[in-house]
């Protein structure tokens, strides 16, 4: 997992299967579905059309939560957070190849997850977001540096993906650590031109990264 992961999410402005098509309008490639409160049905109903979208744009769904979801509709893995299933689990549900990420907002998170074999490895939040509810703590700039250097030193190679509050601006810098890839939702669907965001962002990533 690196470059771009687009969150959905929705807003007063965008359902979320409009910010799924917006991201992708913008050409990212990588989406997670992520509906809070939802019944499951509904939830299945979304992730059917929004993995019909990817299809069409040549870009990979991700499953928010449910392992059972994901299983059911194919998509191509599953981002679990601390109260679901553990990775260890997922695995043995979903079909090989599936990819798995976990939740991690401390070191020792990073640690878990790796024990548990996870594909890659969402690390947040960086900054405030109103997003996600219950949000830890934020990890900041020396947060991450300090979290990226134990796991460059304990030979960690697992991609990490910074999460929580991160615009455009904020990319060049955290990609300069060492993380692997961004994912982040809401400064996409506040800009006032999200596609045009989204492209902007994915610039950036392409720039720095290279
Ligand atoms: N976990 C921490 S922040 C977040 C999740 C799932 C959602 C994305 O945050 P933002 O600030 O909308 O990019
Ligand atoms: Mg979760």
């Amino acid at each position: 997992m690196k470059g771009l992961l687009f969150i959905s999410h929705q807003t007063a402005r965008y359902s979320t299967l409009d910010s799924i098509q917006l991201a992708l309008e913008g050409g990212c490639k990588q989406i997670q579905l992520r509906m809070k409160d939802t019944p499951r049905e509904e939830i299945i109903k979304t992730a059917k059309t929004a993995l019909e979208l990817c299809k069409t744009y040549n870009a990979e769904l991700f499953i928010n939560d449910d392992v059972s979801v994901c299983k059911e509709i194919k998509a191509t893995g599953v981002h679990l957070g601390k109260k679901d299933l553990p990775p260890s689990q997922a695995r043995e549900i979903l079909s090989k190849g599936s990819i798995i990420g976990g939740t991690a907002n401390t070191w020792e998170d990073v640690l878990y997850l790796q024990e548990e074999g996870v594909d890659y490895i969402g690390l947040g939040p960086y900054q405030y977001t109103t997003t996600k509810k219950d949000l830890a703590p934020m990890l900041g700039l020396d947060g991450y540096k300090r979290i990226l250097s134990l796991a460059h030193n304990n030979e960690i190679e697992i991609p990490i993906l910074a999460i929580g509050g991160i615009t455009a601006e904020d990319i060049p810098k955290l990609l300069e650590l060492g993380i692997s890839g961004i994912a982040l939702s809401s400064s996409i669907l506040k800009a006032e031109n999200p596609i045009k965001e989204t492209q902007k962002i994915i610039r950036i990533i392409q720039k720095t990264k290279k």
